[in-house]
């Protein structure tokens, strides 16, 4: 998003519009009036930095400097971004027409949209009232009405038109004579996210955006008729100003700058925009009608970014910025219905502005997706955490009871307020007893796809960069790219059947990838498993111990090797048992319907008690991958990075046979690559960071961090980092946390078991 914001800001820059200039660098002011706000601008400021954006963390006295309505007395301080600006959206669109129009683009104003004509599921035009005009790609940018037009070709579009709040003062006898006919404002944007204001400047008035009302869900009948035309007042886009929802918000605004208690609001509108589950905007292509593209939900903040990026999807089949936050399909089905939209859409307005920590979750809508061990998790104190609707345990309050018998060197220092947050000293616990006896994982949300078909083989070997022409009973670690050889996921790929595969993926963009990649194939049938299903993952050096016993079939060392599957029945339940494991022990993931699952997770638990095998959860999880160095796909890894800089070379195949992205990769290798994702350990021992911190190198910004843990087994805390590749094992880097720096150091990778003699046992 910043990067669409930084491009925004550089086209708006760049534009001549008859009326005048199409971006105002006055700059950004947020303010802190309080130690929790000040304390998260100086986050933001590390996110800002990260990102190369130009920002400095001030004082009050320079805050008043940069905006002298401001009253020093009663500020903490300020993040000043002097890049920011005022962008005017309709002289950019005047001028932007008029370069369209003269490369031989066409316009069709006042033309009301009422079909998608489509065929053969293709798109095939766009019907209007004025008659149809025929498209093989139609690019669907109608904003709010998204949701409406989204219908027309049978897509559903996630987002919730909202009315929020905009005023404007009378003037304000302190601006007078500040602004002339060559600039409408000068003072930076100013934002007081406490009160969930923004202010900025309209020659001497003060204009005011508030969302400190209740959420304004929108109808889209419920709009003004504007009879086709329209002007800077009259929109349909703008409501009728609702008074009584600004007369706190107008306290607020003469508090901060009391310049305005000499004058009023003078006018006003509740302007409608769009919100999304996730606050993300919307892109891609329907699932269902080839060449029918949405791109909505965006804010003029990222507009031409989102638009260049478009552009490149329709020309060149990819972007250079990686899109998963933003593109449609990651979203699963139960995260499109209209009643998870509304409610998600209203909430996110409401924090909008405020401090969330990166793992808060939302506390409603709760309990949509739940494992068949849910019951088993609550009674053991899960503390759980939503994810696509599913309800993930963290960790289990029960395995309090064992802090008692944490051996010294597995206690984990305390944790300051802001990393103590949404975890739990019991996470310690089971990490321990994951690495000296056994956990048991709930693997439930995990995705899962059945390829099959005479074809699924040569589809899957195609598409992946792992050989998947291998014996019944395989599994293989492997990568799906794009054409440009980025990182499209990470999969296991398990091959149950001679025509039927398992695939581990990263979630609904997996499965939206595979399908439309089967669409034209015959012979390839592609499913999502996931519901219906279940897994849980029993990994430790005990895991044979639990669960030998329990069947039959050879669990042995060499009964099933590393990285093979096959059936099973444990306690005379059908499994399909796969000897693999992501934070890096002996076991396997043991999957079933989910009409065995809670069977399997007594039997399974109740066989572990003895053996000091404990239920655990993400928390521990992240710790473990980590120490093992197990990159997670969307977080530390995405299609702007090739698998060498991802460090995941291995599973790439020798490129004699052709698979996406191979010729892209031709002359890439570990050695040619400029950047690297970068394991580093934290010198104090103590100071664990979260992901997207800054880090320094020799004191200036060379990268961020991607993942971070406490590394239970090793005692100090671990993150993973994109960083300049060349930077050798023993270099001193910062990590900026906050308002200073980590001192932290990078490392040889793995940390834990580079010989793999905990997994191969
Ligand atoms: N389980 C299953 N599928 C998955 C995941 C999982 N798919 C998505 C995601 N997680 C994939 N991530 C990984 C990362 C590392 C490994 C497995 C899944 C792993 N790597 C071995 C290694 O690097 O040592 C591979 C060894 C090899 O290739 O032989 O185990 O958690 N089902």
């Amino acid at each position: 998003m910043t990067a669409f914001a930084t491009y925004t800001v550089e086209k708006l820059a760049g534009l001549d519009a008859p009326e005048g200039r199409c971006f105002n660098q006055v700059g950004g002011l947020e303010v802190a009036t309080t130690p929790q706000r000040l304390a998260d601008l100086h986050r933001r400021h590390g996110w800002a930095t990260a990102r190369g954006v130009p920002a400095a963390v001030v004082d009050p006295a320079e805050c008043a400097r940069l905006h002298p309505l401001l009253d020093p007395g009663q500020l903490l301080g300020g993040l000043h971004t002097p890049t920011d600006g005022l962008a005017s959206a309709t002289r950019a669109v005047v001028a932007l027409t008029a370069r369209a129009r003269a490369r031989g683009a066409v316009f069709h104003g006042s033309t009301r949209v009422t079909g998608i004509a489509q065929a053969g599921g293709r798109v095939t035009g766009v019907r209007t009232d004025r008659g149809d005009i025929p498209a093989d790609v139609v690019v669907c940018c109608a904003g709010f009405w998204g949701r409406e037009l989204g219908r027309l070709a049978g897509m559903r579009v996630p987002l919730l038109p909202l009315a929020h709040q905009y005023a404007r003062t009378g003037r304000v006898e302190e601006l007078v004579g500040r602004n002339g006919p060559e600039t409408e404002a000068r003072l930076p944007i100013l934002r007081h996210q406490d009160a969930d204001l923004y202010f900025r400047e309209h020659d001497d008035r003060i204009g005011i955006g508030s969302y400190a009302h209740r959420p304004m869900p929108v109808s889209l009948s419920e709009l003004p008729e504007t009879g086709g035309t329209t002007s800077e007042s009259v929109q349909p886009s703008m409501l009728p100003f609702t008074e009584e929802d600004f007369a706190g918000p107008w306290e607020d605004s003469r508090e901060l700058l009391p310049a305005l208690r000499s004058t009023k609001v003078e006018s006003g509108f509740n302007g409608v925009f769009s919100f999304t589950p996730d606050g993300g905007p919307l892109i891609g292509e329907s699932a269902d009608v080839a060449g029918f593209w949405i791109a909505e939900a965006v804010w003029v903040t990222h507009s031409a970014g989102v638009a260049r990026a478009v552009a490149q999807l329709l020309v060149d089949g990819r972007s250079e910025l990686d899109l998963h936050g933003c593109d449609v399909h990651r979203f699963d089905e139960v995260e499109t219905t209209d009643p998870f939209v509304e409610e998600t859409a209203q909430r996110n307005f409401v924090e909008i502005y405020d401090v969330l920590h990166p793992l808060e979750p939302r506390t409603s809508p709760r309990d949509l997706r739940t494992s068949p061990f849910h019951d088993r998790q609550r009674e053991l104190g899960a503390f759980f955490l939503p994810a696509h609707g599913w309800e993930r345990p963290h960790w289990y309050e029960a395995n309090a009871a064992l802090l008692p018998e944490l051996p010294p060197d597995w206690r984990a220092p305390e944790r300051d307020a802001w990393s103590g947050m949404f975890h739990s000293p019991v996470v310690a616990v089971e990490a321990w007893r994951t690495r000296t006896a056994a956990g048991l994982y709930d693997m439930t949300p995990l995705t899962r796809i059945e390829v099959a078909g005479p074809g699924a083989c040569a589809f899957l070997d195609r598409l992946t960069t792992g050989p998947m022409d291998r014996s019944v009973g395989s599994v293989t670690y492997t990568l799906m790219l794009d054409d440009a050889g980025g990182i499209r996921s990470d999969l296991t790929v398990a091959r149950l059947g001679d025509e039927l595969f398992q695939v581990g993926a990263n979630g609904n963009l997996d499965v939206d990838r595979l399908r439309r990649a089967a669409a034209g194939e015959p012979g390839v049938s592609v499913r999502d498993i996931t519901g219906g299903t279940c897994c849980i993952g029993v990994w430790g050096p005990l895991a044979r111990d639990l669960v030998q016993p329990l069947t039959g079939d050879d669990l042995s060392h060499d009964g099933l090797k590393f990285f093979r599957a096959r059936s099973a029945h444990i306690a005379g339940i059908p499994v399909t048992v796969m000897r693999l494991s992501y934070v890096g022990e002996l076991g396997w993931e043991i999957y079933t319907g989910a009409e065995y699952g809670r069977k399997l997770w007594d039997v399974l638990f109740d066989a572990g008690r003895p053996l000091g095998a404990v239920a655990a959860g993400r928390a521990a999880f992240n710790s473990l991958r980590l120490e093992k160095g197990y990159r997670s796909w969307g977080t530390d890894m995405t299609s702007e990075h090739d698998p060498y800089q991802a460090g995941l070379g291995f599973a790439v195949r020798s490129k004699e046979t052709a698979f996406v992205g191979r010729d892209a990769l031709a002359g890439v290798g570990d050695d040619t690559v400029t950047r690297r994702l970068t394991c580093l350990t934290v010198d104090d021992g103590c100071s664990v960071v979260l992901g997207q911190e800054p880090v320094l190198v020799d004191g200036e910004p060379a990268g961020y961090v991607t993942s971070a843990a406490f590394a239970h087994t090793l005692g100090f805390p671990v993150a993973y980092a994109w960083l300049p590749a060349g930077l050798p094992v023993g270099s001193p880097v910062g990590i900026r946390w906050f308002d200073r720096t980590i001192a932290a150091t990078v490392a040889a990778e793995p940390l834990l078991d580079p010989g793999m003699t905990r997994i191969r046992r």
